[in-house]
C-alpha cells in the first residue's frame, strides 16, 4: 500500500464532482433544459444510450454523500452548480428554489467540517442561452456574470472557493471542435473564439464575484504536457503548436493578460480591452491533471495509442495527438503518468513565475471497471496506487519550489461520464446505478486511513 507522503501542513484534500454527472432531478425545482439534456437525447452521442437524468439521484441523496465525505477525511468538496436550475431560461432573477438546494448542501457540509468549493459552468449551459447562439456569442459571457451575481449574493458568505469555470480547453476543442460532447459541434479551428467567449465570461465572472461579496476565487483548468513524437523538427513544432492551444492560450491571458504570440488576430472583439477583464487577479489557480500528449505532425509516425477524443481529430489538422506508450493505461485507456503532474507543475511555475498564485490540483483521478466480491466489497487496488504516486509527484514538484495547496479527487462517486455513459467509473464509492447503493471502495478505505493518520500528526 503507498503511503501519502508529507505535504505541506494546512494542505487541503478533496475531491470534485460535477452538477450533471451526479445530481439527476433534472425536472425538480424549477430546473430549465440544459445543453446537456439537448445531446443526450440524440442518438449516437452517448456510447451507452444513457442521460444523467437520474445518475446518482445526489439531489435527493446529498446528506447521505455528505456523510461520507465526512467520514472519509475530506477537508474540502468541489461540486458545480446547475445554471438551468438557478436561471432555467438562462437570464433574469433567480429561481429561488433552485439555488435553495445548493443552500442546503453548503450548510450541511458546514456543519460537517468540510469547505464547500464551488463551480459555476462545468459544462451544462441553458439550452435558452444555447439557442441564442451559446458560447459562439459574446452575449453568454455577460450571462455567466449575471448569474455568477446571483450565486455569490446567496452563497457568497459561506462558499470557501469559487471557480468560475471548469476546463474551457475541453469545452472548445470537445464541444466545438470535434463535436464530442454537448454541443456537439464540428467547427474545427473555428471554434477559436469560443476559447475567447469562455475566457472573457470568466473573467467578467471573477469580477461580478468579488462585487456580490465573494472571496478566493480561481478557475478549475485541464492541462496536458505535451511531449513531440520524436526529435524531428516538424514534430517538434506540431507539438509546440499543440501545446500552445492545448494548455497557453487559457492559462496565459489570465495569467499574463496576453494571448501567445499571433492568437490576438484568431480572437473576436475589442481583444485588447477583453484581455483586462480576463486577466482579472485571481487567489488561486486550479489544474485538472489527467495525463500527457504526444504530439508529430500529419503524416509521421505517431507511436501512443490514439486518443479517443482526441484521436477523431479532423482530417487537415497541423497536429496528430495521441498518449504516451509504456506506460500503463487505466480502464478508460488513459496512461498513468504521474511525473507528468510533476512535470505540468513546475512547467507553471517556470512559465509565470511570480505572477502565478497559488496551485491546486482541482481534478485527478482514474476510471476502473470495479471488481466486486460475493460480499459486496469493492476493490480497486489500481486507484489506489493511482493516487498515491500522483500524489508523491505533488510532492516533489513542492520540492522543486512549486506551491501547491491541495489536491482534489475526481471523483467522490462512481458517475455518469459524459459520452461514455455510466461505463467508465471514477469513483472513490462505487454506485449501483440500479438501486443507488454506495459502496466505499478499498481506495476509500485506504484513503481514509491515511488522512486520519494526518489529522493525528496535526494535532
Ligand atoms: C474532466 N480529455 O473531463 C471533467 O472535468 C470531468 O467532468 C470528467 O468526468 C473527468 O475529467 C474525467 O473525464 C475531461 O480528453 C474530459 O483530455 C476529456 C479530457 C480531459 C478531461
Amino acid at each position: 500500500m503507498p503511503e501519502i507522503p508529507d505535504l505541506p501542513a494546512g494542505f487541503t484534500f478533496g475531491a470534485a464532482t460535477a452538477s450533471y454527472q451526479i445530481e439527476g432531478a433534472v425536472d425538480e425545482d424549477g430546473r430549465g433544459a440544459s445543453v446537456w439534456d439537448t445531446f443526450c437525447a440524440e442518438p449516437g452521442r452517448i456510447k451507452d444510450g444513457t442521460t444523467g437524468a437520474v445518475a446518482c439521484d445526489h439531489f435527493h441523496r446529498y446528506v447521505d454523500d455528505v456523510a461520507l465525505m465526512k467520514d472519509l477525511g475530506l477537508d474540502a468538496y468541489r461540486f458545480s452548480i446547475a445554471w438551468p436550475r438557478i436561471q432555467p431560461s438562462g437570464q433574469g432573477p433567480a429561481n429561488q428554489v433552485g439555488l435553495d438546494f445548493y443552500d442546503r448542501l453548503v450548510d450541511e457540509l458546514l456543519a460537517a467540517g468540510i469547505e464547500p468549493a464551488a463551480t459555476l459552468f462545468h459544462w451544462d449551459l441553458p439550452q435558452a442561452l444555447q439557442d441564442a447562439g451559446g458560447w459562439q456569442s459574446r452575449e453568454t459571457a455577460g450571462r455567466l456574470a449575471d448569474y455568477a451575481t446571483l450565486v455569490g449574493e446567496r452563497l457568497g458568505d459561506r462558499v470557501t472557493r469559487w471557480m468560475p469555470l471548469n476546463e474551457p480547453v475541453v469545452v472548445t476543442l470537445l464541444g466545438h471542435a470535434l463535436g464530442i460532447h454537448a454541443p456537439g459541434l464540428q467547427l474545427g479551428f473555428d471554434a477559436l473564439p469560443i476559447a475567447h467567449h469562455l475566457l472573457l465570461g470568466h473573467g467578467l465572472a471573477v469580477q461580478a464575484l468579488r462585487s456580490a461579496g465573494a472571496t478566493n476565487i480561481g478557475i478549475a483548468s485541464n492541462h496536458a504536457p505535451t511531449w513531440p513524437a520524436s526529435d524531428a523538427p516538424e514534430d517538434r513544432e506540431a507539438a509546440a503548436l499543440y501545446d500552445t492551444i492545448y494548455n497557453w492560450i487559457f492559462a496565459d491571458p489570465i495569467l499574463t493578460g496576453a494571448y501567445p504570440d499571433g492568437f490576438d488576430g484568431f480572437m473576436p472583439g475589442p481583444v485588447e480591452e477583453d484581455l483586462k477583464i480576463i486577466s482579472s487577479p485571481l487567489d488561486f489557480f486550479g489544474v485538472n491533471y489527467y495525463q500527457p500528449a504526444v504530439v508529430a505532425a500529419p503524416g509521421n509516425p505517431l507511436p501512443g495509442n490514439a486518443i479517443d477524443e482526441v484521436g477523431a481529430m479532423p482530417e487537415g489538422m497541423p497536429f496528430q495527438v495521441g498518449q504516451p506508450r509504456g506506460f500503463p493505461t487505466t480502464g478508460f485507456g488513459w496512461s498513468v503518468v504521474p511525473d507528468g503532474l510533476r512535470e505540468i507543475l513546475t512547467t507553471f511555475q517556470q512559465r509565470y513565475g511570480e505572477r502565478l498564485p497559488p496551485l491546486y490540483i482541482t481534478e485527478n483521478g482514474c476510471s476502473y471497471p470495479d471488481v466486486v466480491d460475493a460480499d459486496g466489497s469493492v476493490h480497486d487496488a489500481e486507484r489506489t496506487a493511482y493516487l498515491g504516486a500522483h500524489l508523491e509527484a505533488v510532492r516533489q514538484a513542492i520540492d522543486a519550489g512549486v506551491d501547491v495547496r491541495g489536491y482534489f479527487v475526481w471523483s467522490i462517486l462512481d458517475n455518469f461520464e459524459w459520452a461514455e455513459g455510466y461505463g467508465e467509473r471514477f469513483g472513490l464509492v462505487h454506485v449501483d446505478f440500479a438501486t443507488q447503493r454506495r459502496t466505499p471502495k478499498d481506495s476509500y478505505r485506504w484513503l481514509q486511513e491515511q488522512l486520519r493518520g494526518r489529522a493525528d500528526q496535526e494535532r
